[in-house]
């Protein structure tokens, strides 16, 4: 193929199309038409936008580009591989291997292909963060922007401007429609970020056809109105217009910028462009033929990467990208030198280290009978954690006098424009975006913790959930943790939620039942790099167990412990707790025992850490020969039974709370020590 300097930029958006499409039609699924409609868009961003180096995708002051519309992934895997990124191996550095090989392209949403369905970040170097559900991709970059401002605050200094990254995000009608969009957008807007620019594909499809069928918002007047600054482009292929607008996005100034572009879906397709069947099905053989037609391009080359082309991206990013980075590098070595102590945070930030002693002012709790609800011990101990790890930041949404998630010390301070490096965020009432957000900060590096209502974590689960999949140390902290929130009534007492986050995988769930564990389950989760940990707490106080009488918090580590013996050492049934419960586990061992009935109390704080212990350790704390087993917890049952066997019991809830006093409650629902006593007779009784 000849070409002059002036097609090569076409021949080079072409490559981004035609790759796509091979690649749809080879694995005979996926979304062909976004690719070839938005293809322009990545190329001119990642060939003369971003500052980002092939070589080293995960440089700490990249601009970020987040393709929040994940179905259209092979727009995505095809400028990686044009771009040449590099995969990053086991150990987090950088290799000589591509991170998408064209065979990988060929093998596109094929087991083992570093090209999925939708991109995954870990598996494929060079994507940003893991997309595909809707607005959650638009939603992280916030967090991203978040981030970019929170650590140029915090460790610039005057002639080391080592962090200025910008976030860009490609969008969807459907990642707009989506009302965690919404919410992260207008989150931006009050918070100023101007350094994040979204640039919307209104191509006017979506899957079941034209958008007027459920979307008729003027969406520039609604993002104005979040403080958004507006741009429009009204043809995607008009790359002197995009240029423009991008150039318009101010990076330093008050409002995020929103480009609205025009894109017609599978531009060029004689019988599909346009149509919502070229948004999610393969073009068909004859029409990818008649499409490369239409380009100019050889009909029946396949996975054609020009060489010419080539060597136009290595001429651009490749040579643009590592001369940057270059220089960044050679800042952060004089850095070092004049900023010896924030030079080893940095390293620490990004090698996923916490400070030397960050645990040194976690409280020891006094055994007190009273005790305190775990809410309370927790924002105690949070208060100690953060003060040794500048980078642990976060907030609530609007909760954070109930979750007691508020940083007071001297100099925590409040993110905001003004003050950039505050650590206490105010997320509003936005759990979603806040689940959201706390991605995008925790894939920038910092140790992101988040707060609301326990039963508001379904708000804010699609995150969680996709946290848990990237494998990002996210602390959330979830307060009211059952019908003991007691007035407010069933709407705010959970009872199928613990089930709900149990059954995430990679998420450890922690439901400590005093004090001391409490700040075991701050040691346990901080120390966590690879996960996400949910701590779920009470609003009621707790008894602060004599640990001179029963077992160590510490078994907490292991996810369930022997808190105290069965009289005599040999049980007749065990007790399993969690939470408040242990403590009503605790009051029917002490009515066993008065009836002779010997009776071990297990605490349980996490079936996560427990599951992940050795079978001698598990079978030291619940002894195969000891069958009669009650777990007690002030939720549904699902999934107790793997704890329990066939002959154990369970006491909990069986449907929805109640509105009334907590200590009614428990009484109605069975929550007490006499239940918990009367059923393990039931079971010892049944032979
Ligand atoms: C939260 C969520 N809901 C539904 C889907 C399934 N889905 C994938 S793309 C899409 C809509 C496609 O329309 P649009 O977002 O405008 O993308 P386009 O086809 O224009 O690229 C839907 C409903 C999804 N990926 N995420
Ligand atoms: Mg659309």
């Amino acid at each position: 193929m000849s070409t002059t300097s002036a097609s090569i930029e076409r021949l080079a958006v072409d490559t981004i199309r035609t790759l796509s499409m091979d690649a749809v039609q080879a694995a005979k699924s996926g979304h062909p038409g976004t690719p070839m409609a938005l293809a322009p868009v990545v190329y001119l961003l990642y060939q003369e936008v971003l500052r980002y180096d092939p070589l080293r995708p995960d440089w700490p002051n990249r601009d970020r580009f987040v393709l929040s519309c994940g179905h259209a992934s092979m727009l995505l895997y095809s400028v990686l591989h044009l771009a040449g990124v590099r995969q990053l191996g086991p150990d987090g550095k950088a290799t000589d291997e591509l991170a998408v090989p064209l065979e990988h392209i060929q093998q596109f949403r094929q087991l083992g292909s570093r090209c999925p369905g939708h991109p995954e970040y870990r598996h494929t170097s060079g994507v940003e963060v893991t997309t595909g559900p809707l607005g959650q991709g638009v939603a992280a970059s916030v967090g991203m922007a978040i981030a970019s401002r929170w650590l140029a605050a915090r460790y610039n200094r005057p002639d080391f401007p080592l962090f200025d990254y910008n976030v860009y995000a490609l969008c969807s009608d459907g990642d707009l429609m989506e009302g965690v969009s919404g919410e992260a957008a207008s989150l931006a807007g009050h918070l100023k970020l101007g350094n994040l620019c979204w640039i919307y594909d209104d191509n006017g499809i979506t899957i079941e056809g034209h958008t007027s069928l459920a979307f008729s918002e003027d969406v520039a007047a609604r993002f104005r109105a979040y403080g958004w600054h507006v741009l429009a482009v009204d043809d995607v292929n008009d790359l002197a217009a995009l240029r423009r607008a991008i150039a318009a996005h101010d990076p330093a100034g008050e409002h995020p910028t929103l480009i609205v572009v025009k894109s017609v879906i599978a531009w060029g397709s004689p019988n599909k462009q346009n149509t919502h069947d070229a948004h999610g099905a393969p073009l068909g053989e004859e029409e990818v033929r008649l499409t490369k037609q239409a380009y100019g391009w050889p009909e029946d080359a396949r996975f054609l990467v020009p060489s010419e082309v080539a060597e136009h991206f290595r001429q651009g990013v490749g040579t643009r990208g590592p001369a940057l980075r270059k220089q960044w590098e050679s800042l952060l070595q004089s850095y070092a030198e004049r900023h010896p102590r924030e030079a080893e945070e940095l390293r620490r930030i990004f090698a996923g280290e916490l400070p030397p002693d960050w645990d040194a002012e976690i409280p020891d709790f006094p055994a007190d009978a009273k005790g305190l609800a775990s809410r309370a011990s927790s924002g105690k101990v949070l208060q100690g954690v953060a003060k040794r790890v500048p980078w642990l930041l976060g907030g609530s949404a609007d909760l954070a006098p109930s979750n007691n998630t508020l940083l007071s010390f001297d100099g925590a301070g409040h993110f905001s424009r003004e003050t950039p490096g505050g650590r206490n965020f105010h997320f509003g009432i936005r759990e979603h975006a806040m689940g959201a957000a706390a991605n995008g900060m925790a894939l920038s590096g910092l140790r992101p913790y988040t707060g609301t209502f326990f039963v508001f974590s379904d708000y804010m689960r699609p995150a969680m959930r996709l946290a848990a999949l990237m494998e990002l140390p996210i602390l959330y902290i979830f307060t009211h943790d059952s019908i003991g929130v007691g007035e407010d009534g069933p709407t705010h007492q959970p009872v199928e939620h613990l089930a709900a986050l149990r059954a995430i995988p990679n998420l450890v769930v922690i439901r400590p039942a005093d004090a001391n564990e409490t700040a075991e389950a701050y040691r346990t989760a901080l120390s966590l790099k690879d996960r996400p940990t949910a701590l779920v707490l009470t609003r009621q106080n707790l008894p602060t167990l004599d640990r001179s009488i029963y077992a160590s918090a510490e078994g907490l580590r292991r996810g369930a412990y022997i808190l105290r013996e069965a009289e005599g050492g040999r049980p007749d049934v065990i007790l399993i707790g969690t939470g408040s419960e242990v403590h009503v586990c605790l009051a029917a061992r002490e009515l066993l025992a008065a009836d002779g009935v010997a009776a071990r109390v297990v605490s349980m704080p996490s079936w996560e850490l427990f599951d992940m212990q050795p079978q001698d350790y598990r079978e030291a704390v619940l002894p195969p020969r000891v069958d009669r087993r009650v777990a007690v917890e002030a939720a549904g049952e699902l999934g107790w039974h793997k704890y329990l066997g066939p002959r154990g019991v369970f006491v909990g809830m069986t449907g929805f709370g109640a509105s009334a006093p907590a200590g009614v409650l428990m009484k109605h629902f069975g929550l007490t020590a006499e239940n918990v006593a009367a059923q393990a007779k039931r079971i010892l009784a049944s032979g």
